[in-house]
């Protein structure tokens, strides 16, 4: 007996079918966002979601698995090969995972973990006290200086000095200046303690030669694959030999259960496309438009956070511009006119993290769409005009002016 194939499910794919038209007719600027290729979502939506495949290549606790074996092979011989790395563990389902799975794998619960404070651009799993990093550990933070909004590694090798924690993490979400691997290694060596780099954001930039690598200085460097990356929504992890087992023992069975096979072999369709030459030139191009918008939205009135960027992003503070614009409202206004980004808290902002006095701009899927420094200029110029103005009329004007420039610049027109 044959099963009937199903009915098209009409009402979910025309769910899917509304979201690429809005990702094909707005502006995309959430910085931890990108456009994945045709190849990338390929592999994402092929049979190897059908697989159970709990373990790793050539150890696993099921039959069948000498295909997909192929496929975490290649995922990670390229993704050591595109960061230089010794080890690679792909199977993280996110950069949360990732981390979580690294502190599983290095410390024991109530052990001191140092990073950056989620408010002064850090992230919820570097010890936020809602998070499972912030219960199961000790935390101490890091933030940036007052005056240049930058970190300052003196500061960093002071509280380390006095805190004394057994694992320092760098890395951030909201931060857009470039962080240097090499003090975090020389304060970890001077106090003994473990260096993770958190990469989630900069992978890409990374991985194209833009910003340095942290992975001959960490020793463990855990990222996303679906940011400045442009892979799957996923996470991974790459460390020396000597972190291997304890790395892959923490993300199965320690964390996970059945690795997403379909989505590792995204990841390597990923790491494959980031190892060709011009994936360089993408990561270059990313910093170069971030630096164009930068300038033109000071050109447009508005303070960045540390006066611009040397990455994918920057943060508005919106108090000089207007002091009554929250970053919620600027949000919710930007939508309407058809441009996407999210609020996102300043250092020492005086609002709740619901409203925030900011808003966070990148650069990535701007960038993969072919856009450049004349579109650059065009958009700041259409965030000024809608948060001047947001009214209605405004709003539908700069929306249509969104839709036209999306036009000649469309992520998915097939
Ligand atoms: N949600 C990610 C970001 O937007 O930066 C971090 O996890």
């Amino acid at each position: 007996m044959t099963v009937a194939p199903a009915p098209r499910d009409e009402q979910l794919f025309a769910i899917v079918d509304r979201e690429r038209e809005r990702q094909n007719t707005t502006i995309q600027l959430i910085a931890s966002e990108n456009f994945t290729s045709r190849a990338v979502m390929e592999a994402t939506g092929s049979v190897l979601t059908n697989k159970y495949s709990e373990g790793y290549p050539g150890k696993r606790y099921y039959g069948g698995n000498y295909v997909v074996d192929d496929a975490e092979e290649l995922a990670r011989a390229r993704c050591k090969d595109l960061f230089g790395a010794e080890h690679a563990n792909v199977q993280p389902h996110a950069g949360a995972n990732a981390n979580l799975a690294t502190f599983l794998a290095l410390l024991q619960p109530g052990d001191t973990i140092m990073g950056m404070r989620l408010d002064q651009g850090g992230h919820l799993t570097h010890g936020s006290p809602v998070n499972a990093s912030g219960k199961l550990f000790k935390i101490v933070s890091y933030g940036v200086r007052e005056d240049d909004e930058r970190l300052d590694y003196d500061q960093i090798r002071d509280i380390a000095r006095a805190e004394r924690p057994k694992m320092l993490i760098a890395g951030a979400t909201a931060y857009p200046r470039l962080i240097d691997p090499e003090p975090f290694r020389e304060i970890c060596d001077e106090i003994g303690a473990l260096f993770v780099f958190d990469a989630a954001h900069i992978a890409g930039l990374i991985a194209g030669g833009a910003h340095p690598s942290p992975v001959p200085f960490a020793d463990v460097t855990t990222f996303t694959t679906h940011k400045t990356l442009r892979g799957p929504r996923a996470g991974a992890i790459v460390c020396g030999q000597d972190r291997a087992a304890a790395i892959d023992k923490a993300v199965f069975p320690g964390l996970q259960g059945g690795p997403l096979m379909h989505v590792i072999a995204a990841k390597a369709v990923a790491f494959w496309e980031a190892l060709q030459p011009s994936f360089k030139d993408y990561a270059a191009q990313i910093v170069v438009n971030a630096k164009a918008l930068a300038a033109a939205l000071e050109a447009e009135g508005f303070r960045l956070v540390s006066g611009g960027t040397d990455n994918h992003l920057m943060l508005i503070d919106l108090r000089p511009f207007d002091a009554d614009l929250t970053g919620k409202v600027a949000q919710n206004v930007l939508d309407r006119a058809g441009i996407t980004l999210n609020m996102n808290t300043i250092p020492n902002d005086p609002r709740s993290p619901f409203v925030t006095s900011g808003l966070r701009i990148g650069t990535p899927a701007v960038t993969t769409a072919g856009m450049a420094g004349p579109e650059m200029v065009e958009i700041a110029g259409l965030i000024g005009q809608a948060l001047r103005r947001r009214d209605d009329a405004a709003l539908a004007e700069v929306r249509e002016a969104a839709a036209t420039l999306c036009s000649k610049f469309t992520p998915y027109p097939e």
